[in-house]
């Protein structure tokens, strides 16, 4: 800039050169010319700087919509995978939201549980990872028994002489070994033990044999020697022996003890799984073994079913109708009734079965809406039916979550509403409502 002054301010001189050149005699004419070079200097250099205000702003401008068209592509974070063995929640990978990670049964969560997208587009927390829960940590196998960890469970290489899920049993076939017993006591024993054994399934003689004058008496499988008399042979009774071992109980439900072994058994509603030991709910619903009248609903349940029927609320200033078996939306409000226009847009019923005492936390739920047309969205549970063990948590903007925050206790049936409201500049424009009936059965499968 400052050569582009001296530019001017020769040109002005030579200017003025030409202007007075010889004629030019008295001091006040060459200053007034001076002056007049000075303005024009001044106008120049007023313009000058106009111009590259203009072209500072528009710099600017131009610097300002390249970040705004740059920006949706790069201003997100990374996209987040779901551990091995487990789950991930929310798909939103924009600041403030939230992404949750869950294990599958059998392993635990090591890392975060919850990360969310900061302003600076990168992830709260640690990347979590699902291990696998090491239940041979306890040491269940007693006895000397060697522990081998599975997913959700382990077994127990028994030593000698041991048997059961956690060894805590004698082994059935048993070796009973007396010394100096004499054949004869042994054949006499042995005889009179015969018609015991005929008479009383859970009883029966021993076979024994003698080596170098020592007698081993065993018994068959499923029985075993019980006190001195080593010539009866007496049932063990696995329900007794194996109730309640770390491993599990023997049976989910009961227990018979049968002669030279037991068997599970089911409540109604049940059938014993193929292991023998579990008991798996029967679906009366899919395998049309309900009752439920045409108008209803059947509901599978653990150990039985419901037959449900969804009616659209009655109430006094909105009216509704049912688009789906399980969906009723408002009718359209007459103009300027506000009460109409304030009562939820639509109502949605839900039902679902669970066994008592689940586990949690967990999300039992989501709510999500498919469209918006407002700019927020709110989740709340309603009602004082539902506190305690319910809450609501976000998962993305449009999605919010049923948490169950506390095991429930069956049998019960608990409803639970929520209620989603869409806002536009903090003024609610629709309520929907979704009601969940939960049916917790009486045992815990
Ligand atoms: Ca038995
Ligand atoms: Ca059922």
């Amino acid at each position: 800039m400052s050569q582009l002054c001296i530019l001017f301010l020769i040109l002005c001189i030579n200017q003025i050169h030409s202007i007075c050149g010889q004629e030019c005699t008295s001091t006040q004419e060459l200053q007034n010319s001076l002056r007049q070079a000075q303005k024009l200097l001044a106008s120049h250099e007023a313009s000058y700087l106009q111009g590259l205000r203009n072209l500072k702003r528009k710099i600017s401008q131009l610097q300002n919509s390249t970040t705004r068209v740059t920006r949706p592509s790069d201003a997100s974070c990374t996209k987040l995978e779901a551990p091995l063995n487990g789950r991930k929640f929310g798909k939103i990978l924009l600041p403030g939201h939230e992404v949750h990670f869950l294990c599958d049964s059998g392993y635990e969560l090591v890392g975060s549980e919850t990360r969310q997208c900061k302003d600076s587009f990168t992830w709260s927390g640690q990347q979590p990872v699902c291990k696998e829960i090491n239940e041979c940590a306890s040491s269940p196998c007693a006895n000397g028994g060697s522990c081998t960890d599975e997913v959700n469970g382990f077994t127990c290489a028994c030593a000698r002489g041991w048997a059961g899920p956690t060894c805590q049993s004698p082994t059935p076939i048993f070796f009973a070994t007396t010394t100096n017993i004499s054949a004869a006591t042994t054949g006499a024993a042995a005889s009179t033990s015969f018609p015991l054994a005929t008479l009383l399934p859970f009883v029966q003689p021993s076979k024994c044999s003698q080596v170098q004058g020592t007698t081993h008496c065993t018994c068959e499988a499923g029985y075993t020697i019980s006190g001195r008399d080593t010539s009866t042979c007496t049932d063990i009774d696995e329900c007794e022996v194996f109730h309640n071992g770390p491993a599990g109980r023997l049976c989910v439900h009961a227990c018979i003890n049968t002669p030279g072994g037991y068997r599970c058994s089911c409540p109604a509603g049940y059938d014993l799984s193929r292991d023998g030991r579990n008991c798996k709910d029967i679906d009366e619903c899919t395998t049309r073994q309900h009752n439920c009248t045409r108008d209803r609903l059947c509901i599978n349940t653990y150990g039985g079913f419901r037959c449900v029927k969804v009616e659209c609320p009655r109430i006094r200033n909105a009216t509704y109708g049912k688009i789906s078996p399980t969906h009723c939306e408002r009718n359209p409000c007459p103009v300027e009734n506000k009460a109409c226009a304030q009562a939820p847009n639509s109502i949605s019923y839900h039902h679902m079965a669970v066994v008592s005492n689940l586990s949690a936390p967990r999300v039992l739920f989501r709510v999500s809406a498919v469209r918006m047309i407002g700019d927020t969205l709110r989740f709340a549970v309603l009602g004082s039916r539902g506190r305690g063990h319910f809450s609501i948590q976000r998962s993305d903007r449009q999605t919010g979550e049923l948490l169950l925050l506390s095991p429930m206790k069956g049998p019960e049936t608990v409803e639970v509403e929520v209620e989603m409201s869409e806002l536009e500049k903090r003024v609610v424009i629709g309520r929907y409502i979704t009601k969940i009936t939960i049916f917790i059965s009486q045992y815990e499968f």
